[in-house]
């Protein structure tokens, strides 16, 4: 064949399999999934727990890299752990005095520990003298209360030696010597999330993390994967599974094909302190922030970095007004228990959202972007302006609001707020409001 035809012809080929490659990503949600993503939206806030054989340790999730612990070495917490206090109804009734809708669990962390009955490994907690099988403890504690329940999954794994460990940038000093091999880890994974996705009634997400254990970090030009993660057929069998469920991956990129919802850590939308957040904030997914309460994810007995009860509210209504969700964190105890500072913070902090909760709750985030005294969320014709810290001159003015307005009040009083529509904005006085709490809600009605 001619040189000439036979590139056109390779590149004809090559042009199919662009295509089919490109046709595999095709993605359209089922349309449980996307009333799935609108009752996730309009129920605002959730309860990250990480627990695990780690928080025995005292010294958060990442203790096993942290402190190059073997893997024969971390083994010996298997036959230890019995965490006595455990009690579902309680961690479910902890979220739902917080005024959260839904919780996140650790089904398996990057230690590679099965907080569930797996029968793809040993590494489990029905092998530890515990026994129980603590997710479907959970998954019936929330079932009961109508908690909308989500599993965090680790693709990144310390423990195993089918992880392609060799080119991950954590977890080299486990121990390891048997060779990576992504197919067989890929079927585990596979495996296991069928197990997650059948055994355990209806899962609102699988939240993923891990991913960018295979990249340069968080801000390098080139953040490509340096295996195929296979996504395709991950996302595929799950969707194929339960439809409804929703797909997070906390890569810290912008969400790829086949997922729902795109998740921050650290971070509201829109910011990067953390160093973790290069991405933008997608349009056309829901998203997510989580956070710690204190300064870790995982159990450590040192960090009292507690966040205050105005913290916390101010992270709530920050995301909110960002149109995004708060997913924040808990690491109980090794016993099970979730210690009382927390429990206590999260209590006061929903105490405030049931005199708020209207305007948090099936919200969506509100015309006025964020601004140095705090940010607006919206529902139908009501807009909240949520005003964290006395503003300058006793007023507040809304640059280029041009909707008529019917009225102004304060939300939780309803006192009359005056206010005045001029060509540059809205003017709203807000002498006489006290600015002494976490948020004073002013509630503008549009005619
Ligand atoms: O390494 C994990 C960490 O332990 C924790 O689970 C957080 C939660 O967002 N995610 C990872 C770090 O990006």
């Amino acid at each position: 064949m001619p040189v000439s035809v036979l590139s056109k012809f390779s590149a004809c080929i090559g042009g199919l399999a662009l295509c089919i490659s490109l046709q595999a990503q095709v993605y359209t949600p089922a349309p449980a999934n996307l009333e799935a993503r609108k009752t996730f939206q309009d129920n605002k806030y959730g309860l990250f727990i990480h627990w695990g054989l780690s928080s025995m340790l005292g010294d958060g999730e990442w203790v096993m890299n942290n402190r190059n612990i073997k893997v024969e070495d971390y083994k010996r917490l298997l036959p230890a752990f019995y965490p006595a206090q455990f009690d579902a109804d309680k961690w479910v009734q902890t979220a739902r005095n917080a005024g959260m809708k839904y919780i996140v669990f650790i089904t398996r962390h990057h230690d590679g520990f099965s907080n569930w009955d797996t029968k793809q490994s040993d590494w489990k907690i029905t092998n530890t003298p515990f026994k129980r099988d603590v997710l479907k403890e959970l998954a019936a504690a929330c079932k009961k209360e109508g908690i909308k329940l989500g599993l965090y999954y680790s693709t990144l794994d310390w423990y195993r030696d089918d992880y392609p460990h060799e080119t991950g940038r954590t977890g080299q000093g486990t121990g390891r010597t048997g060779k990576g091999n992504y197919a067989s880890y890929l079927q585990f994974m596979k495996n296991q999330l069928t197990e997650l996705l059948t055994n355990y009634g209806e899962i609102m997400s699988i939240w993923f993390d891990g991913h960018w254990d295979q990249t340069n970090p968080e801000g390098a030009h080139d953040r490509s994967s340096r295996i195929d993660w296979r996504y395709e057929e991950i996302y595929g069998l799950i969707h194929s599974l339960q439809p409804q469920c929703m797909i997070g991956n906390n890569h810290h990129l912008t969400p790829l094909p086949g997922e729902d919802f795109q998740m921050f850590e650290r971070d509201l939308p829109g910011e990067n302190k953390s160093g973790l957040s290069f991405q933008e904030a997608s349009q056309e997914v829901p998203l997510e922030t989580c956070e710690t309460i204190n300064g870790a994810w995982g159990y450590n007995i040192t960090d009292r970095k507690y966040k205050t009860v105005s913290q916390v509210i101010q992270l709530l209504v920050g995301a909110a007004g960002r149109n995004a969700n708060l997913l924040l964190n808990v690491g109980p105890m090794p016993n099970g228990q979730i210690q009382p500072e927390f429990t206590d913070t999260l209590a006061a902090a929903g105490k405030w959202l049931e005199k708020y909760g209207e305007t948090i709750y099936g919200t969506r985030g509100g015309p006025i972007a964020p601004q140095p005294w705090g940010v607006s969320t919206q529902k139908g014709r009501k807009i909240y302006l949520h005003v964290f810290k006395q503003p300058y001159g006793n007023m507040i003015l809304l640059p280029g609001f041009k909707e008529k307005v019917k009225q102004v009040q304060v939300f939780i009083n309803r006192e009359p707020v005056k206010f005045k529509q001029q060509a540059e904005g809205l003017i709203l006085q807000s002498e006489g409001i006290s600015f002494d709490g976490a948020d004073e809600v002013i509630e503008i009605e549009l005619r």
